[in-house]
């Protein structure tokens, strides 16, 4: 017999698979960034998570913008990311 489990992780690797998996860009402002060290801090805290495929953090804006996977991370995620390495990060919605 076939446990509940099992069945369950098959159908969540058909649903994870590349075909669900979205790959969302998220703009952050990072306002606590100021000198020009910073955003090599702020990228290397995002990029060390799961799911995140590229980052780039901008002194001179004061802005991070990342690409994630959704079905990996989170936007929630990465903000935490940031703010555990000392930058509070606000998602800014309807930008690229
Ligand atoms: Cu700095």
């Amino acid at each position: 017999m076939i446990s509940r489990s099992i069945i369950f992780s098959i159908v969540s690797m058909i649903f994870a698979g590349p075909v669900m998996a979205a790959e969302q860009t998220a703009k952050l402002s990072v306002p606590g960034m100021t000198c020009a060290s910073c955003p090599f801090i702020v990228e290397a805290a995002i990029r060390a998570l799961d799911g995140v495929s590229d980052v780039k953090a901008d002194y001179a804006s004061r802005t991070a913008v990342v690409i994630y996977d959704d079905a990996l991370t989170s936007i929630e995620a990465v903000q935490q990311a940031s703010v555990n390495a000392g930058y509070e990060a606000i998602a800014v919605y309807g930008e690229p």
